[in-house]
C-alpha cells in the first residue's frame, strides 16, 4: 500500500512511503468491435502496434468480430496507455469507429 506520511513538527511536505514489491499492476487494452473498420485495418493494428503475428492477428480480430471485445496485448499503464492513444489516432486518421481502451488486470 501507498499512504502518505504527514511529518511531525513544523514541516508540511508529505513523503509517500512504499512498502509495495515494486512490481508494477498490468494493464490489458482491449479491441471493441464495431460494424465499421475494415477486418484487414484490424489485422495491421494487431501486427503493427501490438507485435503479432499475421496468423495470430487474424484470430485475435475475429474473435473480437464475433464476442464483441479480445485483448491486443498486456502492458505497463503508460506503454497501455500509449497504445490506445496511438491506435486511436490512427484509426480516426483513416475515417475508422474503432474503439481501444486500457483496464487494469483483475477487472472484468
Ligand atoms: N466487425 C468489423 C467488420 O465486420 C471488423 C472488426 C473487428 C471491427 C474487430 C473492429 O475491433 C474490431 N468489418
Amino acid at each position: 500500500m501507498t499512504r502518505p506520511h504527514v511529518p511531525s513538527g513544523e514541516g508540511r511536505t508529505q513523503t509517500l512511503e512504499r512498502t509495495e514489491t515494486g512490481r508494477p499492476r498490468l494493464w490489458r487494452v482491449l479491441l471493441l468491435n464495431d460494424d465499421y473498420t475494415p477486418m484487414d485495418f484490424v489485422v495491421m493494428v494487431l501486427e503493427r502496434y501490438f507485435r503479432k503475428a499475421e496468423q495470430e492477428a487474424q484470430l485475435i480480430m475475429l474473435a473480437v468480430h464475433h464476442k464483441g471485445q479480445g485483448v491486443a496485448g498486456v502492458y505497463t499503464r503508460d506503454v497501455a496507455e500509449t497504445k490506445v492513444a496511438q491506435v486511436t489516432a490512427h484509426a480516426r486518421q483513416e475515417g475508422h469507429p474503432l474503439r481501444v481502451v486500457a483496464e487494469p488486470e483483475g477487472e472484468g
